[in-house]
């Protein structure tokens, strides 16, 4: 790709709004604010040892889990960037017990986005692709101020969603509902350059993602479509399947975005007071998003996850996404169970 050919982030975003009037300028503006943040977060991850980001913070977040560094580096980084700017009237994050109202120093706007700062935590320490994902909702009605409540829509109403991968590249993927765009990081430059548009997620696959050593928790639906995947060209699904799991969701979802495959982190019976592991504002909506907006689809296994009415901000939910045929054959093995 040409220098001449190059459409940075700004541009596509500008053109967005003008040309085609998908977004509003404060939409705009936060996606871009995002993007920013993105970018200083990849250099504090880039650094790692160096940097003295890696291990624990010495600290829980609300889901009783602990808090690496670099979460905590992350989510102030992302909260910093945006609450100055107009664009937002609060945030919520996965590592926070509650919203984030824009103090009133700042003018407030209309948009809320939810994040979860850094996705993959157990592969931070490692050297393994982590990421950035989140999602922006659009406050419904005009008085003033924020509640929890008004961050309780349904995943269908989100105005847009991305997430950023730091792996070998640094990767933006983000819709505003009208398909999927990839941007990649030019590091000498500081820029984000678009390099792929449209992306479409093949219907067939033969992969799967799944963290195995779960299986005795799963439920029975599950514990069949694994066997019978496994089961390769001769038992029922008759073709043979191949594994992948990162444990980053961000990473195994890019992969499914560029080459197919089904995700799964389904309902399973550890605790009894969480359906899943992943929460359904900061991973399973914008994934969802993102998945249905290339051509792929995101299920509970019984239910489309956009439809989820949430009833609270931590909530959790099974996840199905990827390859459009695959999560059809996942659901069907749930159908057949009722
Ligand atoms: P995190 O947000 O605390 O990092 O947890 C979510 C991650 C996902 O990225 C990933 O798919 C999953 O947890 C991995 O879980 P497991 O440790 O069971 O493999
Ligand atoms: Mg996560």
């Amino acid at each position: 790709m040409s220098t001449a050919q190059r459409i940075s982030l700004s541009r596509y975003l500008i053109e967005q709004q003008r040309e085609h009037g998908h977004i509003s300028a404060e939409l705009r503006l936060l996606i871009e604010v995002v993007a920013r943040a993105c970018k200083h977060i990849a250099v504090s991850v880039n650094k790692g040892a160096l940097g003295e980001v890696l291990g624990t913070a010495g600290s829980a977040n609300i889901q009783g889990e602990v808090q690496k560094k670099l979460d905590v580096i992350a989510n102030e980084v992302l909260i910093e960037a945006n609450e100055w700017g107009g664009h937002l009237a609060g945030m919520a994050s996965e590592e926070m017990d509650t919203i984030h109202v824009v103090p009133n120093r700042y003018p407030q706007g209309e948009y809320m986005l939810l994040f979860d700062p850094l996705d993959g935590s157990s592969n931070i320490d490692i050297n393994v692709s982590i990421g950035t994902i989140f999602s922006v909702l659009r406050k419904v009605g005009h008085a003033r101020g924020v509640s929890e409540a008004d961050f309780l829509q349904p995943g269908k109403a989100q105005a847009a969603a991305g997430y950023c991968v730091y792996g070998p590249q640094t990767t933006l993927v983000l819709t505003v509902g009208d398909g999927v765009s990839v941007f990649t990081l030019d590091r000498e430059l500081g820029s984000w350059i678009l390099t792929a548009e449209n992306v479409q997620i093949p219907p067939a696959t033969q992969e799967f993602a799944i963290n195995m050593s779960n299986m005795r928790h799963w439920d029975e639906p599950t514990r069949r479509y694994i066997h019978d995947c496994l089961a390769g060209a001769d038992g029922p699904r008759g073709k043979d399947f191949n594994m992948r799991w990162v444990a980053s969701m961000v990473a195994d979802v890019h992969r499914i975005l560029t080459r197919g495959g089904v995700f799964l982190y389904p309902w399973d019976t550890r605790d009894p007071t969480r359906p899943g592991k992943l929460r359904l504002m900061y991973e399973a909506n914008p994934m969802g998003f993102i998945v249905e907006q290339a051509g792929g689809l995101a299920s509970t296994g019984t239910q489309r996850i956009l439809d989820i009415v949430p009833t609270e901000l931590h909530q959790r939910v099974p996840v199905v996404l990827g390859s459009r045929d695959e999560v059809e054959a996942v659901m069907r093995y749930h159908d057949q169970a009722q």
